[in-house]
């Protein structure tokens, strides 16, 4: 019996490789997380990079709170089982008339992830909508083998190398994923997604969640995740606690000089998609 997810939700999930929307969170909860967001933009310049806001939930508790918020997890144990690892956190946030856009992309041709039993809980900490750039998929697309992929290193891409699949999509197969603030979608690691710009005069934040079941294994390496739910019983990840308290500014500065390591890591080997 699924949590939160009808049985026919589940099923589209299997059958689209996407569900939505599933409310989430309440507007309480939407004004603390979307206003703790603007304060880390607002600190880090306005317009931050990617890597500034990437792995989030390690550092400050407001993103740890809503990456394991309990609702979240509900809708994730639907669709991934009672055992669910948090992999990595990322942040899209697109400004008004933002010419930043999301090419055309399969999440598993970059993550090095050795199983599909991987799914993206994007939650709206916005109205996501079509003229806001809201997500885009081409819904059935995780059931086609992976395709092949260039990186364009476009300017406005909010992808760390621009990666694009090398196919045509027709806008007529494009499902869009409007959202109002407080819900989520979630997405297979292999269906083909991506996102316009912002045309709109308000702003579009997603706080993406990347979810594991403990099987799942990074190929090549060992990397770190937080056991969100359940029990890990193949430790293929060195599982990370919930973060530090501490100062906004040491949080700053921890997750720099992560994701400075991390940058390093990834220019050794190929990147994680929206990292
Ligand atoms: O935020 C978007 O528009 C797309 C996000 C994305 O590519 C992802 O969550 O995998």
């Amino acid at each position: 019996m699924p949590r939160v997810l009808s049985e026919a939700q589940v099923e589209r999930y299997r059958e689209d490789g996407i569900v939505f929307p599933i409310p989430a969170l309440s507007p309480a909860e939407v004004a603390r997380f979307r206003d703790a967001f603007y304060d880390l933009e607002a600190r880090l310049g306005g317009k931050p990079s990617a890597r500034q806001l990437s792995q989030t939930h390690l550092y400050f508790r407001w993103a740890y709170d809503l990456a394991a918020h309990p609702r979240v997890l509900d809708a994730v144990e639907d669709v991934l089982g009672p055992d669910i690892l948090i992999w990595t956190v990322s942040i899209f946030p697109k400004h008004p008339h933002d010419p930043a856009y999301i090419s055309w992309h399969q999440d598993g041709t970059y993550w090095g992830l050795t199983s599909t039993q991987v799914a993206t809980a994007w939650i709206a900490l916005t109205d996501s909508t079509v003229e806001n750039g809201g997500m885009r998929v081409v819904a059935g697309s995780h059931k086609r083998p992976i395709l092949p992929h260039k990186e364009t290193w476009a300017k406005d891409n909010l992808l760390s190398r621009g990666q694009e699949i090398q196919v045509d999509v027709r806008d007529e197969d494009a499902t869009d994923v409007v959202l109002r603030a407080g819900e989520l979608s979630l997405h297979h690691v292999n269906i083909i997604h991506g996102s316009n710009p912002n045309r709109a005069d308000g702003r579009r934040v997603g706080f993406a969640v990347r979810f594991v079941t403990p099987e799942v294994a990074q190929v090549g390496e060992r990397v770190t995740a937080v056991l969100a739910r359940g029990r890990d019983g193949y430790h293929h990840f060195d599982l990370l606690q919930e973060p530090p308290g501490g100062t906004v500014e040491d949080a700053i500065a921890a997750q720099a000089a992560a994701a400075r390591r991390l940058h390093e890591a990834l220019t050794r080997t190929p990147p994680a998609a929206g990292m």
